[in-house]
């Protein structure tokens, strides 16, 4: 161990003396060592012990993936996002806030998922998630693919209130498709269960990113029955998405006081997210992505949310993953802006940059 006085934390050249004992690194430690939790965060999967300490933030994976309708490979999204995600540091940039300083995180582990048994398998991602809504601590999911937001959302409107959830949702598609090849748990068919149960409510369901070549028009015959909206991408490609994310908060919080976030990452471009189940071209990119993410967070009352259909094994140099776990990063920068601002800080918008 050295000591040439530099700055750092317990590092070799940080300044502190030399005791003859290891230093450190805790939560700054470097992403490629140690247990490999989410950004290294806390492992709690105790129930009492997640009841005991109510973060605000408890990540949830849901390593799930029997429901795709083509590649499948997403029930190795939780651990991708854990282990081979680049963790940059804990200072938000834009906002100016040192995000674990105003928010209490955790990883409380993953449901438990058994090969071929989806029952069994969504009953357990929604008795987690509730396990940790119950207590008012905001699920953060991480798939798996897009089927588990059905039993993860049903869990948090069973918390907050049946029927009093809306769902702001992501998505090169509109999973809300009736049934495909019989399967009525298909990752095309989460958003139809969850408005047909009285969960969620369909006018305050507000779908951006949508493309390509699916659903037909009947599905979106349903989708208007519902009162829900979407935004597609030629929406966004014609007026920027800056404007269709104010008209996309504005219409799901009328009338509604608790949100749920939905990312599939395919509502990136392919060129940026390849590592997915069914990619579609012309997608978004991550920089109106993370921002969309961040004003969200910042701006309506967010309850719960989840990253899916992560599938790394068409993963190229972990970009994907990168980008999921960056809009994980968003919402704790967001929260931890808002939760500063409620203490006296800089109200939320306002976050000055570094000097
Ligand atoms: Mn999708």
């Amino acid at each position: 161990m050295t000591d040439d006085g530099g700055t750092g934390n317990g590092q070799p050249g940080s300044g502190q003396p030399d005791d003859g004992q290891p230093d450190d690194g805790g939560p700054d430690a470097p992403s490629y060592e140690g247990l490999a939790t989410f950004c290294g965060l806390p492992w709690v999967t105790d129930p009492a012990e997640l009841a005991r300490r109510r973060p605000r933030v408890a990540v949830v994976g849901a390593p799930y993936d029997i429901a795709t309708t083509h590649r499948p490979g997403a029930r190795f999204g939780p651990r991708a996002l854990r282990a081979d995600a680049y963790h940059p540091g804990t200072y938000h940039l834009d906002l100016g806030v040192e995000i674990f300083d105003w928010l209490d995180v955790v990883d409380a582990g993953d449901a438990h998922c058994p090969h071929g048994q989806p029952e069994r398998s969504h009953r357990n991602i929604r008795a987690k998630v509730f396990e940790i809504a119950r207590h008012g601590i905001m699920p953060l999911v991480i798939g798996g693919d897009h089927s588990i937001t059905w039993p993860a959302a049903s869990a948090v409107a069973e918390a907050v209130g049946w029927g009093e959830l809306g769902l702001l949702h992501f998505d090169a598609h509109a999973d809300t498709a009736d049934i495909i090849d019989g399967n009525l748990a298909s990752h095309g068919t989460p958003m139809r269960r969850l408005i047909e149960s009285g969960a969620v409510r369909g006018r305050n369901f507000v779908q951006v990113g949508l493309r390509g070549y699916w659903p037909p028009p009947d599905v979106f015959a349903w989708m208007r029955e519902q009162e829900m909206t979407w935004h597609p991408m030629d929406e966004i490609w014609d007026r920027g998405s800056r404007a269709v994310i104010a008209d996309a908060i504005a219409r799901a919080l009328d009338g509604c006081d608790a949100l749920y976030l939905s990312v599939d990452i395919d509502v990136l471009d392919p060129g940026f997210a390849p590592g997915t189940g069914t990619p579609e071209p012309g997608g978004m990119n991550p920089a109106d992505l993370l921002r969309a993410v961040r004003r969200i967070a910042l701006e309506v009352p967010l309850v719960g949310a989840d990253i899916v259909e992560v599938a790394p094994a068409y993963d190229h140099a972990d970009v994907t993953v990168n980008n999921a776990h960056r809009v994980a990063m968003e919402i704790f920068a967001a929260l931890a802006h808002r939760a500063r601002a409620d203490a006296g800080g800089p109200p939320p918008g306002a976050g000055p940059l570094p000097a």
